[in-house]
């Protein structure tokens, strides 16, 4: 088993994945979804049963490898919600989830081996010894547009097509294959605490802003009521820069994801992207909440 006292690396969350699909019976299923540029598998969990028209949940996390709080963040949600709870048994009967705990794991194992702050994947460009491209702007939705770069060197840099990255063409080939079933799109980063809804590429917003922003701030709400964290719910334009080429907005753009959200996770600043492990547990805690209240009330909205 794993514990929520450390982060751990590539091999041990890999390791610690095909352990619970080897355990869960039909409860749940562990697969790969495709590779990385260093031939790592993209390893989804998929937890409770699959049946013909029940709805999905997504969460990735870890697009960007230097925010291990959010793959953590991830696997703690799946040590939980795949536990037999009654709440737990209920959700999984009305929902499949779908989890990618490592959206980046050739950027994650790098982190833990050469460069801490490392964000990009690692794959090699033609003619720039710069590697990597920022895999939240490589989408094919208003890709290389407004707050991304065309220089490899950059931190937000684009990439040389859409979907240029092993990495988002796996993901987002799987996330369409889902279908309209797809619900909900979660994606997790650190840090801030803001619970973001597109648009990324521009001010506007979409036509169900309202919507959005309702569903958000139930989950806001019920992540304060955990232990009082307080995350800002709006559009990620607007709390944050413009960034175009972003999964968020791709999900709802083109796989049509009514309700597609990416989450900064703890904490403010105060440590950043190197956030200690003692704050994994609590984040994880009052994450879990919201996803669920969230999950609840979109059922509801059905
Ligand atoms: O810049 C990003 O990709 C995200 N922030 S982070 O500090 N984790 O890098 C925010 C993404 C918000 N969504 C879009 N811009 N589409
Ligand atoms: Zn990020």
């Amino acid at each position: 088993s794993l514990n929520h006292t450390h982060y751990h690396t590539y091999d041990e969350i890999s390791e610690w994945l095909d352990e619970v699909g080897r355990s869960c019976g039909s409860a749940c299923s562990v697969f790969s979804i495709g590779n990385s540029t260093e031939n790592r598998n993209l390893k989804v969990i998929r937890i409770g049963s699959e049946g013909a028209n029940k709805p999905i949940v997504w969460i990735d996390a870890g697009i960007h490898a230097r925010e291990w709080i959010a793959p953590a963040t991830a696997l703690y949600i799946i040590s939980k919600v795949y536990s037999r709870s009654r709440l737990n048994r209920y959700l999984n009967t009305k929902y499949t989830w779908y989890i990618l705990p490592l959206a980046n794991p050739d950027g994650y194992d790098y982190t833990w081996t050469s460069d801490r702050l490392w964000r990009k994947t690692r794959s090699v460009h033609p003619t720039n010894s710069c590697r990597g491209v920022d895999p939240n702007r490589n989408w094919g939705f208003h890709w290389a547009g407004l707050g991304t770069s065309a220089n490899p060197c950059s931190e937000n840099y684009h990439g040389l097509q859409p979907f240029s990255e092993p990495e988002t063409q796996a993901i987002s080939q799987f996330v369409l294959s889902l279908g309209d079933r797809l619900l909900v799109y979660l994606s997790l980063h650190s840090y801030g605490q803001y619970w973001l809804a597109p648009w990324g590429y521009t001010y506007r917003v979409p036509d169900d802003y309202l919507d959005m922003l309702y569903v958000g701030n139930q989950a806001a709400d019920a992540l304060k009521r955990v232990q009082g964290t307080v995350y800002e719910v709006g559009a990620s334009s607007r709390l944050l820069y413009l960034a175009a080429g972003g999964s968020d907005d791709w999900a709802k753009g083109v796989a049509g994801v009514k309700y597609a959200y990416t989450v900064e996770l703890r904490d403010t600043g105060r440590h950043g992207f190197i956030l200690p492990a003692s704050e994994i547990q609590q984040t994880g805690r009052e994450m879990l909440q919201a996803v669920r209240v969230l999950a609840l009330i979109v059922l509801r909205e059905q």
